[in-house]
């Protein structure tokens, strides 16, 4: 049987890499083990007193759920311990997260991640997944990351990814010269290569965004979500709705399948919800992989200068013709304005 797992493929690619001295192959290495320990945690969640609130407010003002903080503190420990990584931007602290071991401030990496996203899921037994985007530093190694180690545009992006637990644990990743999957097989406790080099339909019939928001939305949002609802069968439209409301689980679904995700500015969320730095960026990178697009319906994602750690933005990620005809909805409505 020709199984490679993850660790071995990361291996094979080190050669692609002439500088390459073995350092991200070993943070990728610690990635998957955080990733395995998640895994079964949140495989138990039903069965132990770990789901519901641990009773503190995260520092956008959500609720964390216990599997939330567990998340968080694995894969900061795990990662600050492979010494390749020097801090960690994550969703769940304010902070960027540091060690004072000095061989871990001599790690050439920074790391932005979200460890759970979709966390309102979790009660409910629904798919929710860890993203993560890994930037090589900028400030000097031997001292703690600075600031703009993390602000850097998403194009700068060495390698980006998640992890979704979902019927199947899978772990898929990009270091920009394509997409990756790796299922976890449970029985000998590695995630095994099982899509190599994924690609997006260029259009698709799946639009996912939460159509609750509909009267809030502004209005070429609106008028694209109409166009997606008519009845033309030859251009395969009413489209199909779907939405999870957990990022990586629609955005692996809609990658599979060709789709767009939206989740734009709005009254309450006047900037957008998701966060560039571990949501928008890392997901952006790998549906421009897959042939996709990801856009803020003015911008490229990739091309933003990050101004701050848990910067909003709103967000259009998928099949390349569908974003770039929403895109021409929307900037032809704020023309008229
Ligand atoms: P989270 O990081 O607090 O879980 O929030 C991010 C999630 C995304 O996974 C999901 O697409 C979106 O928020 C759902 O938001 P809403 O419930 O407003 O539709
Ligand atoms: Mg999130």
């Amino acid at each position: 049987m020709n199984l490679i797992t993850l660790s071995e493929f990361i291996l094979q690619r080190q050669v692609e890499y002439p500088k390459a001295k073995g350092e991200f192959t070993r943070l990728m290495h610690h990635l998957g083990v955080a990733a395995k320990i998640v895994h079964k945690k949140v495989s138990k969640a039903g069965l132990v007193d770990i789901l519901g609130s641990i009773g503190n407010i995260n520092v956008q003002g959500e609720d964390q759920k216990k599997l939330d903080v567990f998340a968080h503190e694995e894969f900061t420990e795990m990662m600050l311990a492979s010494e390749e990584c020097c801090g960690i931007a994550s969703e769940e602290s304010e902070q960027i997260v540091c060690s004072p071991n000095p061989h871990t401030k001599e790690g050439g990496y920074v790391i932005c991640m979200d460890p759970l996203d979709g966390s309102s899921n979790i009660d409910v037994n629904v798919s929710v997944g860890t993203i993560f985007s890994i930037y090589r530093r900028l400030s000097r190694r031997g001292e703690n990351p600075a600031l703009e180690d993390f602000l850097q545009p998403g194009d700068e992006q060495v390698a980006a990814g998640y992890i979704i637990y979902g019927s199947s644990t899978m772990l898929v990743y990009t270091t920009g010269k394509g997409v990756h999957g790796f299922t976890l097989d449970p029985s000998i406790g590695e995630f095994c290569l099982s899509n190599m080099d994924m690609k997006t339909p260029k259009k698709g019939k799946i639009y996912s965004t939460n159509q609750g928001n509909f009267a809030h939305y502004p209005e070429g949002i609106k008028e694209y979500i109409r166009y997606c609802q008519e009845d033309d069968p030859a251009s395969k439209r009413p489209y199909t709705l779907r939405y999870i409301g957990s990022l990586v689980a629609d955005f692996h679904r809609n990658m599979l399948k060709g789709g767009i995700y939206i989740y734009p500015e709005t009254v309450s969320n006047p900037n957008g919800k998701l966060r560039l730095l571990y949501e928008c960026n890392p997901i952006a990178f790998l549906s421009e992989q897959s042939g996709g697009k990801a856009s803020t319906g003015y911008e490229r994602v990739l091309s933003i200068k990050p101004l701050e750690l848990h910067q909003r933005i709103p967000f259009i990620v998928g099949s390349a013709e569908m974003v770039d005809m929403l895109e021409k909805f929307i900037q032809e409505k704020s023309s008229i304005k």
